[in-house]
């Protein structure tokens, strides 16, 4: 089979058979949702019986001293696909949008993406230390974190990789393998800034370098101005710890920016006047263009959205009429002041709904509501900004970055929708 490469440069092979076939063996990529439930029906259940659940005391407190979701949810879980990585270390799952809903992504659902595994942390042993271009070099304990003040802040995280396979034609058959590189959670945590102040930044300081204490000992450099702006050390998310999977005890947070300089595990903070030209932003996380040149530092995630009901693996299970579409829709910019839907293949545009809080760097969450006349749709969301930018058409991205490129993929996304309700990922564009 022929290989080209795929998310964050590792060996992907093409064609949706293949796909498709992984999806299988690893159950993953086929609806689940609803068929299976749908037959299932118990009539004894059913008004006006009394149901099952209606008879009996249920499980007393404490049944689950950590509450998980009820069974019937179990579909509902990150997915890999088997043959995009060489190993699980380094590797990636996806977050399953299509059965998500609102703008925050549970702890447990946020995609994860590992170089070099879990680094399996200990608080105890937790050791931050800023040093290089500082007046005073500090190495602070987890507990020294929690002493400085601090803020809670929502904001999308997304891999550059995400949509990557999606570059030259529809690929991967559900949102959750297309977009599912994006999570959306409350960080609480200490604005970088006081701990750049703490240490005193020297006036040739230019630029800083987060490196995490996994094996991988992942690093990258970041301009000194965004880490004194928005970027914070994060300790808590959705109100709980980390979670192991996401950097425990603590991750930085560069808001907007590609997941990759989100280092996680994170053991120290250089501060420098050049950048340090990491693996990450050189051999990875660059453009080839057409012309052979590649861009760099290409922090900014750019305006993108997805539907993600309907969707491939969230078809149509009902007949024509009262239809509900939903998508997410986000920026690296700032806001997300508008959507527009087509269910034409873009011959017509509507304004859809974005419903809950409208946070900059943060996922929006949309709505349109329409009567399905039981005809084939083609369905599109298009996201626009508070700085001006417009979600582009793939053909649009093709023509200003070329055919090699993997990552900042956020052309306009198409679903075929089927008379029998069915979804498929196409391209029109
Ligand atoms: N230390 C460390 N930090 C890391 C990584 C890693 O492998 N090691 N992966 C990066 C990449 S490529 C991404 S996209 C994000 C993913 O964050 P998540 O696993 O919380 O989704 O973490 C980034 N931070
Ligand atoms: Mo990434």
């Amino acid at each position: 089979m022929k290989k080209t490469p795929g998310p964050d440069g590792v060996l992907a092979s093409p064609g949706r058979r293949s796909l498709l076939k992984a999806g299988l063996a690893a159950g993953g990529l086929v609806a689940t949702g609803g068929f299976s439930r749908a037959s299932e029906v118990n009539p004894d259940n059913l008004p006006p019986n009394v149901a099952d659940w209606s008879r009996y005391l249920g499980a007393g407190v404490d049944a689950a001293p950590y509450g998980m979701p009820s069974e019937h949810e179990a579909h509902v879980v990150r997915r890999s696909v088997e043959w995009l990585t060489a190993s699980r270390e380094s590797s990636v799952n996806f977050t399953p949008l299509h059965e998500l809903d609102g703008i925050i992504t549970p702890n447990g659902l946020c995609f994860e993406r590992h170089h070099s595994g879990v680094a399996d942390m200990n608080p105890t042993d937790f050791r931050l230390m800023i040093n290089g271009l500082v007046e005073t070099p500090l190495v602070f304990t987890l507990e020294d974190l929690k002493r400085f003040p601090r803020e809670n802040r929502i904001y999308f995280l997304e891999c550059a990789a995400n949509s990557g396979m999606e570059w030259r034609g529809a690929q991967l058959n559900g949102c959750q393998f297309t977009h599912g590189m994006v999570h959306c959670v409350m960080y609480t945590g200490v604005p970088l800034k006081y701990l750049l102040e703490e240490a005193g930044v020297k006036t040739n300081a230019r630029w800083v370098m987060p490196e995490g204490g996994d094996s991988a000992g992942m690093n990258r450099s970041i301009p000194l101005e965004k880490a004194l702006d928005d970027c914070m050390v994060a300790f808590k998310m959705n109100g709980e710890a980390l979670r192991p999977e996401q950097g425990y005890p603590a991750r930085l947070v560069v808001p907007g920016w590609e997941g990759n300089m989100w280092v996680k595990w994170l053991r120290r903070i250089e501060v420098g006047d050049e950048p340090w030209h990491a693996r990450e932003e050189t051999s990875k996380y660059t453009d080839l263009l057409e012309n052979g040149k590649a861009r760099r530092f290409t922090w900014v995630m750019d305006t993108k959205s997805v539907i993600t009901n309907p969707s491939p693996q969230a078809p149509l299970l009902h007949s024509r009429g009262q239809t509900v579409l939903s998508g997410l829709a986000w920026s690296g910019n700032g806001r997300i002041t508008r959507v527009d839907v087509t269910t034409d293949g873009g011959r017509n545009w509507h304004q859809a709904r974005i419903d809950g809080p409208s946070l900059p760097k943060a996922l929006h969450r949309f709505y349109y509501e329409f009567d399905w006349d039981g005809s084939p749709l083609l369905l599109q969301s298009r996201a626009y900004d508070d700085a001006g930018y417009v979600q582009p058409t793939k053909n649009e991205l093709r023509a200003a970055r070329g055919t090699n490129s993997i990552y900042h993929n956020n052309g306009i996304q198409t679903w075929e929708v089927k008379a029998d309700g069915s979804v498929e990922n196409v391209e029109i564009s």
